[in-house]
C-alpha cells in the first residue's frame, strides 16, 4: 500500500513532510464515531471528508465503526461481505448473541468500509454494562439520559467486538493502541452558552461543581475517562487544546486541524463563473421575497449569510445582529447605494413555510409568465413586420389587451405588508432569540433600511419550493459568510467558504480563525477577516465586525473579484492532503507509546509544518498608509455590473498595486 499524502498536486508553497511509513499491511485501523454515516453536526464532515486520504493510506485495513440507523444505511451504504475473515467472525460472535451488526461500503469518496451496530438490538444489555461501567470507572449513568445510554451501548459493543477480533488473531493480549480526538469539551460548550467569561477564567472553574450544576456530571466524567485512557489525546485546534487542558485535565498530544476535500477546477476561473450562476438563483428568490418592495437595485446588492447549529450566542448570532444594525446606520448615514441582504440559515422548530413567503415566489412566477406571454406576442408582431420590410410602430405594437394583462398582473401583486423576516412559521416566535433581537433593533425589511434580513430556520435543499439550492451552491452565490463565534472548536463554515473562493468573517476564538492567524501572514488580504473576541469587549467586537462589513460594502466589483481569487488560493492549506499528516503523526505516536520496541520515533520531534506561514499576497501594498487612496481607474459604471466573472489575471493585480490602488482589505 502506498501513502498518497505527497504534495505533488498542491501548490508547492506548503512545506513537504516526511514521516516513516507505518507497516499498514500488518495493522488494522478502526475509527469509531457516533457520526459515521449519521449526520448530526460538524464531526460528520470531518469523518466523511477525511475518508479518502485514510483509505489511500490504509486501503482495506481501514474500517469505520458507528451506530446503525436503517434510513442511513439504506441511503448511504452498500452492504457487502467483510474481506477480512477475522472481522467476519468477530461480527458473527455478536450476531449469535442477538446483536445486529451490519457491514458495507460507505458511498462517499474513498468508499471506506463501515461496521454499524444496531443500538436497539443490544439495549437489553444496558443494565449490565452500566454495572460494568460503575465497577471499573465509578461512573453512574442516569436512566433517563438517552444519549449517554446509547453511547454506552455503542462503546460496549465496540469493546466486545474488539475482544472477539483479538480472539481470532490468537493469544495476543495487548494489541491495541488508541487515539481519542475531541471536537469540543462538554463543559466548555455549556459554560460558554451561559454567561461565563470563559476564556478569562479558564483556570478558575470548579469543574465538578459546574458540571453537577448543569446536570451533566456523568457525561463530563465519561468524557474525562475517555481522554485519560487513550494512549494519545488529540483535538481539532490550539484553542480547544488549551480549553481541554483546563476542562479535562490533560494536554492534547497532537492538534489535528480539520481539512476538506478540495476540488480544484481545471480552468482557473471556473469558481468565479459558479459564483455568478449561483448568485442568479439567489436573486430570483429575492425577487419573489421582496415583491412589491423591490425598490433596491439587485445589481448593487450583496448577500451575506450565517449558517450552522442554532446556538445563538456560541455561534455569534448575537453580535452579528447588533453589528448589522450598526451597518444599516452607517450605510444610511454615508448615503451608500449598496443594499445588503443577510441570510440566517439556522434550524429551529417550525410549522413549515409561511404563506407570505410562498406567495412571494408564486407572484414572481406569475409576473415572469406574464412578461413571457407579452414578450412572445411582441416578438411575433415584430417578426411579421420585418418580413414585410417594415419597422413596426412601437406605440401600437402592443394592443389594449396586452396592457390589460400587464396592469392586472401588477395590481394583483400589490402588497400592503413588509417582506417577512422569516420564511417559516416559527413555533417559538415570541421567544426566538433571532426574532426577538430583530424586533429590538427594528430591522423589518422596510424601504429605508439598507440591511434586509431573511431568517431561513431550516437547512437548505435543492428541492425546496422557496429557495431550491443546496448549501454549497448557496454559499457560492453569496458574497460574504459571517461567523463571529464565541465558542467554536474549529468551525467548518468559514473553511467551506474559503475553498469555494468566498470571503468570510471568523474570530480569534474559533479554531479556524486561530489556525489562519498562525499560518497565514495577512488573512484579511486573503478574504479571511478575524474579529477579535478575545481581548475586546463585546461592544468593541461589534464595532470591528461592523467596520469589516462596511469596508466590504465599499469594495468595487473588481476588488471583490480579485479578493475571491486570493481567497481561493488558500484552499491548499485546508486540504486533507496537507492536514492529514497530523492524524498520521497521532497514530504513529499511539503505536510508539503502546509498543515502543516495535514502533520507534522521537515523540518530542516537532512536526515539520510547525512555524510555517502562508506568505502575504505579493501584490498587496506593504503598508496600510499606501492603500488608503481611492481607485484611480475605477468608474461608477463598473459597479453597476453584477459579480459576473470578468477575465482577470495576476499581472493585472500587480499592475493595480503598482498604481497604488486602494486595497479592499484595509479598513477606512
Ligand atoms: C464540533 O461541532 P459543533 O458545531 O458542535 O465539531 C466540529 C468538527 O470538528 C467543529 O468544527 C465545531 O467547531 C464543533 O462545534
Amino acid at each position: 500500500l502506498s501513502r498518497s499524502l505527497s504534495m505533488t498536486s498542491l501548490s508547492g508553497v506548503l512545506p513537504a513532510w516526511e514521516e516513516d511509513d507505518l507497516p499498514v499491511e500488518d495493522l488494522l485501523l478502526f475509527e469509531v464515531a457516533w457520526e459515521v454515516t449519521n449526520k448530526v453536526g460538524g464531526i460528520y464532515t470531518v469523518i466523511q471528508t477525511k475518508a479518502k486520504i485514510t483509505v489511500d493510506e490504509w486501503g482495506e485495513n481501514y474500517c469505520m465503526i458507528g451506530p446503525y440507523f436503517e434510513h442511513n444505511f439504506k441511503t448511504q451504504v452498500e452492504a457487502c461481505e467483510p474481506p477480512n475473515p477475522a472481522v467476519r467472525k468477530a461480527m458473527d460472535a455478536l450476531i449469535h448473541n442477538g446483536c445486529q451488526v451490519h457491514f458495507g461500503r460507505w458511498l462517499i469518496e474513498g468508499s471506506p468500509f463501515v461496521i454499524l451496530f444496531d443500538i436497539g438490538s443490544a439495549a437489553w444489555n444496558l443494565d449490565r454494562w452500566k454495572g460494568d461501567l460503575w465497577e471499573t470507572c465509578q461512573i453512574g449513568l442516569p436512566y433517563n439520559d438517552r444519549e449517554a445510554n446509547d453511547s454506552l451501548i455503542l462503546g460496549s459493543l465496540v469493546a466486545w467486538f474488539f475482544k472477539e477480533l483479538i480472539d481470532q488473531l490468537g493469544d495476543k493480549p495487548n494489541v491495541i493502541s488508541t487515539v481519542f480526538t475531541t471536537h469540543a469539551t462538554l463543559l466548555g460548550r455549556y459554560l460558554c452558552a451561559g454567561n461565563a467569561d470563559f476564556y478569562n477564567n479558564l483556570g478558575k472553574f470548579d469543574n465538578d461543581k459546574e458540571a453537577g450544576e448543569r446536570h451533566i456530571y456523568h457525561r463530563y466524567c465519561l468524557e474525562r475517562a475517555a481522554v485519560h485512557c487513550a494512549h494519545v489525546f488529540t483535538t481539532v485546534s490550539q484553542i480547544t487544546a488549551v480549553e481541554a487542558s483546563h476542562m479535562l485535565h490533560r494536554k492534547p498530544d497532537v492538534v489535528t486541524p480539520n481539512g476538506l476535500n478540495v476540488k480544484k477546477f481545471s480552468a482557473m476561473h471556473e469558481f468565479q463563473n459558479l459564483h455568478s450562476t449561483s448568485k442568479a438563483c439567489i436573486k430570483e428568490f429575492i425577487r419573489g421575497h421582496f415583491y412589491g418592495h423591490l425598490d433596491f437595485n439587485l445589481e448593487k446588492t450583496l448577500f451575506f449569510f450565517i449558517a450552522g447549529r442554532y446556538e445563538f450566542t456560541n455561534k455569534g448570532a448575537d453580535i452579528f445582529l447588533e453589528s448589522l444594525s450598526r451597518l444599516n446606520y452607517l450605510l444610511r448615514l454615508h448615503k451608500n447605494d449598496m443594499t445588503v441582504v443577510v441570510f440566517f440559515i439556522m434550524p429551529a422548530k417550525t410549522n413549515n413555510f409561511n404563506v407570505e413567503s410562498l406567495k412571494g415566489q408564486a407572484v414572481r412566477k406569475q409576473l415572469w409568465d406574464t412578461a413571457h406571454t407579452v414578450k412572445e406576442k411582441f416578438g411575433n408582431r415584430l417578426y411579421d413586420a420585418l418580413l414585410k420590410g417594415q419597422i413596426p410602430d412601437m406605440n401600437s405594437i402592443l394592443d389594449r389587451d396586452d396592457f390589460t394583462i400587464m396592469k392586472r398582473a401588477i395590481y394583483a401583486t400589490q402588497r400592503h405588508t413588509l417582506p417577512p423576516v422569516t420564511t417559516h412559521n416559527m413555533i417559538d416566535d415570541a421567544t426566538d432569540p433571532i426574532l426577538s433581537n430583530v424586533r429590538r433593533i427594528g430591522l423589518f425589511n422596510s424601504r429605508n433600511d439598507r440591511v434586509k434580513i431573511i431568517f431561513h430556520p431550516e437547512f437548505l435543499s435543492s428541492t425546496s419550493p422557496l429557495l431550491p439550492m443546496d448549501y454549497d451552491d448557496f454559499v457560492r452565490g453569496c458574497n460574504l459568510g459571517v461567523f463571529p463565534s464565541y465558542y467554536e472548536p474549529w468551525g467548518y463554515t468559514p473553511g467551506e467558504c474559503t475553498v469555494m473562493g468566498i470571503p468570510s468573517v471568523t474570530t480569534n476564538l474559533s479554531g479556524f480563525g486561530c489556525f489562519m492567524e498562525e499560518h497565514v501572514s495577512d488573512p484579511a488580504a486573503y478574504g479571511v477577516y478575524i474579529v477579535d473576541r478575545r481581548f475586546r469587549s463585546a461592544d468593541e467586537s461589534c464595532n470591528q465586525l461592523t467596520q469589516f462589513m462596511f469596508s466590504f460594502c465599499q469594495q468595487s466589483l473588481r476588488q471583490r473579484i480579485i479578493q475571491r481569487n486570493r481567497t481561493e488560493r488558500l484552499s491548499d492549506l485546508l486540504d486533507w492532503r496537507y492536514l492529514g499528516r497530523f492524524y498520521v503523526h497521532a497514530r504513529h505516536l499511539a503505536l510508539n507509546r503502546a509498543f515502543p520496541d516495535k514502533f520507534k520515533m522521537d515523540p518530542t520531534a516537532p512536526l515539520k509544518t510547525e512555524g510555517f506561514r502562508y506568505p502575504r499576497p505579493y501584490s498587496v501594498p506593504p503598508s496600510p498608509s499606501a492603500s488608503i487612496h481611492s481607485t484611480p481607474h475605477h468608474s461608477d459604471e463598473e459597479d453597476d455590473d453584477d459579480d459576473d466573472y470578468e477575465p482577470y489575471d495576476e499581472d493585472e493585480e500587480a499592475e493595480r498595486d503598482r498604481l497604488n490602488i486602494k486595497s479592499p482589505f484595509v479598513l477606512g
